[in-house]
């Protein structure tokens, strides 16, 4: 796909099972615009010596990021809302269901991946008696007890929310850990969405070509 935007992501991460290939969080914004039927681009910079003007871009040396006709964002979060006001296929537009929208964006943030990723990071060296472990599986239980009651997070519909909460929750750790029977799903739910699978594919396949 060719058009005004461009998704920034690594030239190149590892595969296999310790890798991050099909995780990197360009995907994200990939999914976002097959759901919305935006035309993308991807463009991609060496994950070793990213320069100034990388950071110009990113302040944290990350990606991803998105240029829109001259407008830079990054943070995936912001670039998801960013992408949800171009299509409403992302979010409703009556104001219940913005809000509703937008408190589930951050909350799949701010109070689930703002506590796997860390607990997640510390399980890498220590996997027994994790300290952040009663934090996750506290949050998961009270998200298992939302989504046991709902197909979809905001608005009674399929919102940038689900995309951005199946996400955070489809790393295999995450959906492994406690016993929650409304997670996996629900994630396999919002993962079953064709866009979803174009945008994985299109991750994979921009990564394998730079194998050879
Ligand atoms: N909060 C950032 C996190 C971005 C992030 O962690 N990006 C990873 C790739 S998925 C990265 O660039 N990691 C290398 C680093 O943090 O230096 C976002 O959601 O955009």
């Amino acid at each position: 796909m060719t058009g005004a935007l461009t998704i920034w992501t690594y030239d190149w991460v590892p595969g296999g099972k310790s890798g991050p290939r099909g995780y990197v969080r360009d995907l994200r914004l990939r999914w976002a615009c097959e759901e919305a039927g935006l035309a993308y681009d991807v463009k991609s910079v060496p994950f070793h010596n990213r320069g100034p003007e990388h950071f110009a871009r990113q302040p944290f040396g990350q990606i991803p990021f998105l240029e829109d006709n001259g407008i830079n964002v990054f943070e995936s979060g912001a670039c998801l809302l960013h992408l949800a006001k171009k299509s409403e296929k992302l979010m409703p537009r009556d104001p219940k269901g913005e809000a509703e929208t937008l408190e589930w964006t951050i909350a799949a943030l701010n109070s689930i991946e703002m506590v796997t990723v860390p607990w997640w990071f510390i399980g890498l060296s220590q996997e027994k008696d994790n300290p952040l472990e009663d934090w996750v599986l506290q949050r998961l239980k009270h998200l298992n007890a939302v989504l046991a009651e709902r197909e979809w997070l905001a608005a009674g519909r399929f919102t940038v929310a689900d995309l951005l909460m199946a996400d955070v929750l489809r790393l295999p750790k995450v959906l492994t850990a406690g016993d929650f029977p409304a997670v996996k799903p629900y994630v396999d739910r919002v993962c079953a969405r064709p866009a979803f699978k174009k945008a994985h594919d299109g991750q994979m396949a921009h990564f394998a070509k730079a194998d050879k």
